[in-house]
């Protein structure tokens, strides 16, 4: 299993209970704030599990190293072999011998690690992605590198939810690296597409960190089915694999469903609820707190009820959920999730804007991204409202839920 977690050991801080963001020089300010979140130490990862890969996330392509071995699944074949040089494709050749530029073939750039958990995964993300991932790639099949090729391709992103920001964004993007780059042939600028996405998304890549405060208090939101309480059921189960003791609230007191479901969920991974059947949801979620921190868990997640942005009296509920667990714990929540719907569209950039002016979002989590889902939102949210994506989920089961990868997304659509 990979890690799923990145574990910001209290070591700096004796007391176990509420831990002060340490190297700060903390000014023993009322409300510990946000820097600490970013000051991520790579030391340890939560679970100990002797993951396969070293890096579950992987920032960057790796360099030229790596790329020697893992070169034979070069998608574009050079049709003018040099004789001289008995290398296989390499994503970027720098040949010592003057290379005429042209002729570098633009290969795809090395997937991620292989990791064998994730690959399983990468497939159900590249089956739920294919309807749109066909319609782009369909542009590049049989054509010429020319403005007809662009206008294409500007319908094909705006038709997979990629919104006109993003769409333009990448078109010049693109235009930039085709310059630069000289493809022979559209499929290479194919690849090239597939790198600006990359970088486009590579922003939205973070990791959930959980040992920093005790107990790191997530907040769940997000309009109703989006998959909140399915994420975080997911959640939970990979928190607790890893060693992580969890608190759930149920402060989705409206529908006796939602607390059952909660209820299975905990059950299943074997973790302690919180609830109150038509209780006050802030009143739950201000309990569950206190009740973290006195049985020491590690994370209390709060499931609240589904909500549409323009249901105001229920935004400013959400408000008030987060403003009494502030009270329970100054420092929290530490985090504040939006869960949408990978298959919204567009409107999920416009879920990620209201919920992030009433919230103040620090992640996000998107799920359904294996059914009918278009993906280029994706590229709006970070072109428009980069909010950072923690987890992204492709099924109903367990471990449906993996952490966000840009260059695994951008190969997952493109090819
Ligand atoms: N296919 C698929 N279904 C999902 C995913 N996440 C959640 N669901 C389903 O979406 C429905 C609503 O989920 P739920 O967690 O109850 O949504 P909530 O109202 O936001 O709590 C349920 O039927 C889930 O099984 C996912 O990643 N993929
Ligand atoms: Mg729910």
């Amino acid at each position: 299993m990979f890690s799923f977690f990145k574990k910001k050991p209290p070591a700096d801080s004796p007391a176990p209970a509420q831990a002060p963001p340490p190297a700060d020089a903390a000014p023993a300010s009322a409300e510990p704030p946000a820097p600490a979140k970013s000051v991520f130490s790579p030391s340890t990862w939560f679970g100990g599990k002797p993951a396969a890969a070293p890096e579950p996330v992987v920032p960057v392509p790796p360099p030229a190293p790596a790329a020697a071995p893992a070169a034979s699944p070069a998608p574009t074949p050079a049709p003018v072999p040099s004789p001289p040089a008995p290398q296989p494709a390499v994503p970027v050749p720098l040949p010592v011998v003057a290379p005429p530029p042209a002729l570098r073939p633009i290969t795809a750039a090395p997937a991620p690690a292989p990791v064998p958990e994730r690959t399983g995964w990468l497939d159900k993300l590249k089956t739920g992605l294919r309807k749109t991932g066909t319609g782009i790639q369909a542009v590049f099949v049989n054509a010429q590198i020319d403005e007809a090729l662009y206008e294409e391709l500007e319908t094909a992103l705006l038709m997979a939810d990629t919104g006109v920001k993003a769409t333009d964004y990448l078109l010049e993007d693109l235009r930039r690296r085709v310059k630069s780059q000289m493809p022979r042939n559209a499929q290479e600028v194919r690849v090239l597409l597939a790198d600006a996405v990359t970088d486009l998304l590579k922003p939205l890549e973070k990791q959930l960190v959980i040992g920093e405060f005790t107990p790191t208090v997530v907040m769940v939101a997000g309009v109703n089915g989006a998959g909140k309480t399915t994420s975080i059921g997911k959640l939970t189960k990979h928190l607790a694999n890893e060693g992580a003791s969890v608190l759930l609230a149920a402060a989705d007191t409206f529908r006796a469903a939602a607390r059952e479901q909660l209820l299975v969920w905990a059950d299943r991974n074997t973790v302690e609820i919180v609830s109150n059947e038509g209780g006050d949801p802030s009143a739950v979620s201000f309990d569950a707190v206190n009740a973290g921190r006195a049985r020491g868990k590690d994370v209390v997640l709060v499931d609240t009820a589904g909500r549409l942005p323009t249901q105001l009296h229920l935004m400013d509920e959400l408000k008030k959920i987060k403003r009494v667990v502030t009270k329970a714990d100054a420092t929290a929540p530490h985090e504040v999730l939006l869960v949408i719907d990978g298959n919204t569209g567009q409107n999920a950039l416009a879920q990620v804007r209201a919920f992030d002016e009433i919230l103040g979002l620090t992640g996000l989590i998107v799920t359904k991204l294996d059914g009918t889902a278009k993906g280029g939102v994706l590229c709006a949210i970070a072109r428009e409202r980069p909010v950072p994506v923690y987890f992204i989920g492709v099924g109903e089961k367990l471990e449906d839920l993996e952490t966000f990868n840009a260059r695994e997304f951008a190969n997952a659509l493109l090819g």
